[in-house]
């Protein structure tokens, strides 16, 4: 469609970034912090670990000036549960609180709207000792968390998300590393504990209306549009299968608090349907979000099954992403994309199309948690960083954003990946998305210091401007 009337973005429109606590934090170890997950799990070695990352826990005050130069309306950050609850349940430590304290602070201080996940991959290592998310204390000890953090926050977020990702926890469980052994958990296992997860988002979401009912929570999925390769009917179906099974699925059990039709079929069908508890179906239907976040970076194009090993195969060579799945899907080429050298599709139009799709089906306003650019981007020896790839990138997905606000979705912001350069899960300092650049190599710390990206000013335009200046 095209439109003979621009439309602006509306007032308030939510200019942002994100980042999230291991990737950006650092201070593994320190003021009373657990490790997590991702401390413990096993990682390439040849690239920077989550020890120091970009050193924020000790330089946020910094960190939050140099986002409100970038003039940001929001910043889209989470906390880390081992900094708030080391042991996983039970004793609050005050040295985290202060820290989130401070950060959240500072950024009401400048205008800035905190946007605060609970949850980024980053479980308490003890509670996964326990069994993590296969085992239903889980969903208690993640409820209470989140009434410490709706209690000692609640004055100063009015805007929460549950957990990020729970998808790509799911279908890529070694997207986040691998447990120590480098066994990844079965399928059957998997789907348990996103049977427990939902049930815990349901009950945090509908505790966050009663003790906050001034604020806003909802999920945040990776949500994207796959396409048939051809207009062939079987690839059709394919491409549905895995929209639905890939995104779908997560945010109709969040959103409408049921199990989505094709879901569950596939789930009974392949033995890998979770166990139910009495009581759980009326605990799945108390989560209302009151929005939806997407992370959107790009789109896939699908085939039909042939029904044999040949339809799995690594994204992007990527062997902890592995896509296709035999008598479902697999994975095919797009000649009309382009793709960052990392293998990733780049789809600006893809966006616009994602949008539509989610309000179509769930009629609620769409925050954009996640967009951005992978690059291995180099400092020159004139003290820059030359990212006119990421400003071309950016650029294109917003000028989609304003398209589908004509459409008539009500998108409220957009936060790219990231605010300041962060540890890649899996390509370290090698991958970078910030505005802002951090100077360490992948084991070279060097000074770490913050440096402005050409992409900085742009988007600072951008902001200033309300969209209007790209
Ligand atoms: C998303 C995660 C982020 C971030 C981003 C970029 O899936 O929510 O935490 O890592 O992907 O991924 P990567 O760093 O692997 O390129």
């Amino acid at each position: 469609m095209i439109y003979q009337q621009p439309s602006p973005f509306p007032a308030g429109f939510l200019w942002g970034a994100s980042t999230s606590a291991y990737q950006v934090e650092g201070a593994w170890n320190e003021d009373g912090k657990s490790a997590s997950v991702i401390d413990m799990y096993q990682h390439s070695a040849d690239t920077a670990d989550f020890t120091v990352a970009s050193d924020h826990y000790h330089r946020c005050i910094e960190d939050v000036r140099l986002f409100a130069e970038l003039g940001l309306k929001a910043y889209r950050f989470s906390i880390a549960w081992t900094r708030i609850i080391p042991g996983g349940t039970g004793e609050v430590n005050p040295a985290g609180v202060a820290f989130y304290r401070r950060l959240i602070d500072e950024l009401n201080r400048h205008g800035i709207e905190p946007i605060a996940t609970l949850y980024h991959f980053d479980l308490p290592w003890c509670l996964q000792q326990q069994g993590g998310w296969e085992n239903r204390a889980t969903i208690d000890a993640f409820v209470d968390y989140a009434r410490t953090l709706f209690s000692l926050f609640g004055d100063s977020v009015r805007h929460w998300l549950t957990i990020n990702e729970q998808n790509t926890l799911i279908l890529h469980p070694g997207a986040v590393g691998l447990p120590p052994g480098g066994v990844p958990p079965t399928a059957k296992s998997l789907w348990q504990q996103n049977h427990h997860m939902m049930l815990a988002q349901a009950q945090v979401m509908a505790l966050c209306h009663r003790m906050l009912p001034a604020a806003k929570i909802g999920p945040a999925i990776n949500t994207t549009s796959m396409y048939p390769e051809h207009c062939k009917p079987e690839d059709a179906i394919a491409a549905h299968n895995w929209e639905t099974l890939r995104g779908w699925s997560f945010l109709d059990l969040a959103v409408h608090g049921r199990y989505n039709m094709l879901h569950w079929r596939y789930l009974t069908d392949r033995g890998l349907a979770p166990d139910m508890a009495e009581g759980d179906a009326a605990i799945l239907l108390q989560g209302k979000p009151d929005y939806v976040a997407i992370n959107y970076y790009s789109t896939a194009t699908i085939a039909a099954s042939r029904g044999d090993a040949s339809d799995v195969s690594a994204r992007a060579g990527d062997q902890q992403i592995m896509l296709g799945e035999p008598g479902v899907y697999r994975a095919a080429e797009n000649p009309f994309v382009g793709k960052t050298r990392y293998g990733w599709v780049v789809d600006p139009v893809g966006l616009r199309l994602t949008l539509r799709k989610t309000y179509e089906r769930y009629h609620l306003p769409i925050l954009i948690t996640e967009n951005g650019i992978g690059a291995p981007d180099e400092l020159q020896a004139d003290g820059t960083i030359a990212d006119d790839y990421r400003i071309d990138f950016l650029r294109q997905h917003i000028q989609q954003v304003q398209l589908a606000l004509a459409d008539g979705v009500p998108v409220m912001g957009y936060c790219p990946w990231s605010a300041i350069d962060v540890v890649s899960t899996h390509q370290g300092y090698g991958k970078r998305y910030g505005f802002v650049y951090v100077n360490r190599g992948e084991h070279d710390l060097k000074d770490l210091r913050r440096i402005r990206k050409q992409s900085f000013g742009w988007y600072q335009r951008v902001i200033a401007s309300n969209g209007q200046t790209l």
